[in-house]
């Protein structure tokens, strides 16, 4: 049985590659839901409503985890998820706790999209984590967009990015959180504008970790056999998409079939 793995488009491969990395016996469905990106100032209602048709599908197909990928998704709406099938499901969140245990001057960044900031999710890890600390919060509208395009390190994507990191940086943080798992594929851009006394934090890794201490506490786990399989699915263009996530997955056998799931 597959791990399914869904994300408003290709941030999330983000986290799937780290899955990937550690599990590499699993099979993986992923679905990109591109005809719907960006989640990131949507209604939270229209987003719950998206991760529910999704999660269906993955169900369909087989899926015997759910893996949202998406921190925006997770804050709208992982509970309500989590009520409504009894597998084990997997969300995100900024990774503050690992930020505060690494700063060293108390003052963090956090890149994120407005739903996630917005989110009582992300108000009580702060206030968990961080009460004592100064965290600037930023929203980075139009840079899911961008990374959606494969626009990786284009003039627009610097320009925007340098807008969202500058303010945080003249603040002094010494530690930026990557909020949303598109922004990993920003990290080298990222690491340059702030520099190297700045550590730029991702909670891929630990949510692949959490993925495998899941699977082997439920009995869930592939433990024989030959390599798993990639498939991906997206509710957009099935050329364009599968075009970017070429270029992201770095693989080129890769097979992307375009399903809708329209409410
Ligand atoms: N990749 C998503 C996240 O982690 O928040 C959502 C990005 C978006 O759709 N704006």
């Amino acid at each position: 049985q597959p791990i399914g793995i869904f994300d408003s488009g290709v941030g999330g491969l983000s986290v799937a590659k780290e899955i990937r990395q550690l599990l590499p016996l699993e099979d993986i469905l992923y679905y990109a839901d591109s005809a719907y990106c960006p989640y990131g100032d949507k209604d939270p209602a229209i987003i719950r409503q998206r991760e529910r048709v999704i999660t269906e599908f993955l169900l369909q197909q087989g899926a015997k985890m759910i893996v949202v990928a998406c921190n925006t998704a997770s804050s709208a709406g992982l509970e309500e998820l989590r009520e409504l099938c009894n597998l084990p499901i997997i969300g995100m969140e900024p990774g503050v706790k690992p930020a505060i245990a690494a700063t060293r001057n108390g003052k963090i960044g956090v890149l994120a999209t407005s739903v996630t900031i917005a989110g009582d999710r992300f108000a009580s890890l702060v206030k968990r984590y961080a009460e004592n600390n100064v965290v600037i919060n930023q929203p980075c509208p139009g840079l899911v967009e961008l990374i959606e395009q494969g626009k990786l390190n284009d003039p627009k994507t610097r320009e925007i990015l340098q807008g969202f990191l500058s303010p945080m940086l003249e603040q002094g943080v010494d530690t930026v959180v990557l909020g949303c798992t598109h922004y990993p594929f920003l990290r080298p851009l990222i690491e340059e504008m702030a520099g190297p006394d700045v550590m730029v934090i991702d909670t891929g890794l630990a949510v692949a970790h959490q993925v495998t201490r899941i699977l082997d506490e439920h009995n869930l786990a592939v433990t024989e056999g030959t390599a798993g399989r990639d498939l991906f699915f997206t509710s957009g263009s099935e050329a364009l998409v599968a075009k970017v996530i070429r270029d992201l997955w770095l693989r080129d056998n890769i097979v992307v079939k375009s399903i809708p799931l329209h409410p």
